[in-house]
């Protein structure tokens, strides 16, 4: 007979025994109990307080992008639910598994609109996989079993599990329940070969390698096979180090602003096998790359949801597998790419065209300083990056070597660069860690830089500081030339900001000076920032504000 213990105990106890290392979170009186729970583990399970749940969230999330392992994340209610949602819906587009912990008003208070009451049903309904309520304090460990089964079985995503407080106040003895098992489906015999068929087909096709549930080993294999049989890959949006891009059947990111040469191949290819990916807005140009419902492209469709398959697209082959499935699989097709062999290669000199850096107005290079960074930056360092067009630079000339060097938000979310960094630099203290953001950007979750001060986490932010809303003005400058509205800003000294938390700080006004300012930066051993202070004409890798004025907006830029 277990000895009786209170839910906080109960549930970090469970935490523990699912092999929780890191959690993340905000604290709050309404799960006092876990808190007291988690001082148990503090040496198995560390608690990274953070500075505002919308930071922690991300982290949370990063943390289950980056180790394929759950991410964990505690807020109070209301306020802290409401904070927190931001990173649970990067975790739903991004197919993150990452489980969200929720105080909650005592049973014996509930649908009153207590203090800081919500439904979180009603309002995470849309946002997770899941959402529980634990109203019984002996449930807890089948709960957390289920939750963490939800997250990581087929396509992988947040769950929420609401704590009503007097439930985790009271105590039982119960048993734990053991780790979760990650279900996945495999592909059929039957599958594979309709797809070696339709493989032995085609005379150009092209793969799309995208979304959740990788490991580092099935995207070796996948690559391998691809090299084989001389077979292009490209990646989705910001999935770009799921290839190496370096592979001579690399062929570049089917995403926001494609290179035209790319757009025009997915249009021709006769087979398109997408691998991972949802297919989603960004992925297929607004839904125009591939048409709905029936692509003209045969479309072999390789999802581990299987209630994504036939969503938006019928495919030819729809295979419902998860990703180390289907690579294994993969491997007992062979095949003779010779007939293809012309339009790979081809494929691979137009994204190599592409990403040669281009010049732009302005002292500050932003295309060669990410150059310098691909070459110079040891080949596991991760960059992490939000929104904003800042980030086109990084996603069109950052060479990516390896799988997950790259973490970004798919959902296009700001805010995300420096939280991600902090929670990827507490989890693999030895790699190098950067956090590629804009002036916008870094300021929405700028704070949690005291978070990695705090924890010893030395990232190195990188602030490209265009002083506006760069996207949006880009966009402004489109519909409505001339009349800047709502898109300016007045920024603080990044450097100086740096220093006021007990990091290091560097103001950067022409490319040359960034070297030696990135290692100044490093050699601190401090998180630190760099401000890049760019020229605000310089609005994309290609195009100026005056000139998209005068010329109106071309999409290709
Ligand atoms: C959380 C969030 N709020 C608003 C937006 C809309 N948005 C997209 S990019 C952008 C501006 C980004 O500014 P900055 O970080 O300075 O980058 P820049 O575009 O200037 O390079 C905004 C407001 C968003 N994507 N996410
Ligand atoms: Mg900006």
């Amino acid at each position: 007979m277990q000895a009786a213990r209170h839910g906080g105990k109960i549930l970090a106890d469970a935490l523990a025994a699912h092999g929780v290392k890191l959690a993340f979170g905000v604290p709050g009186e309404s799960f006092l109990a876990v808190l007291d729970g988690l001082h148990d583990h503090r040496e198995r399970v560390r608690f990274i307080i953070c500075r505002q749940e919308g930071g922690a969230s991300y982290m949370a999330e990063a943390y289950a992008k980056l180790t394929g392992e759950p991410g964990v994340l505690f807020v109070t209610r209301g306020p802290g639910a409401t904070n927190g949602s931001v990173g649970v819906h990067t975790a739903m587009q991004d197919s993150s598994p990452v489980l969200i912990f929720v105080g909650q008003v005592g049973t014996d208070m509930a649908e009153r609109e207590a203090f800081q009451e919500i439904d979180y049903r009603r309002m995470y309904g849309p946002l997770t996989k899941w959402v529980g309520q634990i109203d019984r304090v002996e449930r807890i460990p089948e709960y957390v079993s289920h939750a963490f089964h939800t997250a990581m079985a087929g396509r992988r995503g947040p769950v929420l599990l609401a704590l009503p407080e007097d439930m985790l106040f009271a105590e039982a003895s119960v048993q734990d329940a053991p780790h979760y098992r990650a279900v996945q489906p495999a592909p059929a015999p039957a599958d594979l070969d309709e797809l070696k068929k339709l493989l032995e087909g085609a005379a150009r096709p092209l793969a799309i390698v995208g979304g959740g549930g990788w490991t580092r080993e099935a995207l070796a294999r996948l690559q391998g096979w691809a090299e084989a049989a001389s077979l292009p890959l490209t990646t989705s949006f910001r999935c770009q180090d799921y290839i190496d891009n370096r592979s001579p059947i690399y062929a570049g990111d089917v995403t926001i602003g494609i290179n035209p040469k790319l757009a025009q191949r997915v249009k021709e290819a006769d087979l398109i096998l997408a691998i991972g990916a949802r297919l989603g807005e960004i992925t297929t140009s607004g839904y125009t790359l591939l048409e709905v419902p029936v692509p003209k492209q045969a479309l072999v469709h390789v999802h581990a949801g299987a209630e994504e398959l036939g969503r938006v697209y019928a495919a030819r082959l729809p295979i419902n597998s998860g990703m180390p499935q289907f690579a294994e699989a993969l491997e007992r097709i062979q095949l003779n790419g010779a007939r293809w062999r012309e339009w790979t290669r081809a494929a691979h000199a137009d994204c190599e065209a592409w990403r040669a850096p281009v010049p732009m107005p302005g002292k500050v290079h932003l295309g060669e300083i990410v150059r310098w960074l691909s070459s110079n930056l040891p080949e596991d360092a991760i960059v992490a990056n939000g929104a904003g067009n800042f980030a086109t630079w990084l996603h069109r000339h950052f060479i990516y070597k390896r799988y997950r060097t790259q973490l970004g938000p798919t959902s296009g979310s700001m805010g995300y660069g420096v939280p991600a960094a902090v929670a990827a630099k507490i989890a693999e203290p030895k790699r190098v860690v950067i956090a590629w953001t804009g002036d916008g950007e870094f300021l929405m979750t700028g704070q949690e830089f005291a978070t990695a001060v705090q924890y010893g986490a030395p990232i190195v932010a990188i602030v490209v500081n265009n002083g506006m809303y760069g996207t949006i003005r880009m966009h402004q400058e489109r519909e409505y030339p001339g009349r800047v509205s709502g898109t300016e800003l007045r920024n603080p000294d990044f450097a100086a900001y740096a220093r006021a938390f007990g990091g290091h700080g560097e103001t950067v006004e022409e490319t040359a000076q960034f070297q030696p300012a990135f290692e100044r930066a490093l050699a601190s051993g401090r998180p630190a920032i760099i401000e890049l202070k760019i020229d605000p004409e310089a609005i994309t890798p290609t195009a100026t504000l005056s000139g998209l004025r005068e010329k109106g907006f071309k999409a290709k830029d």
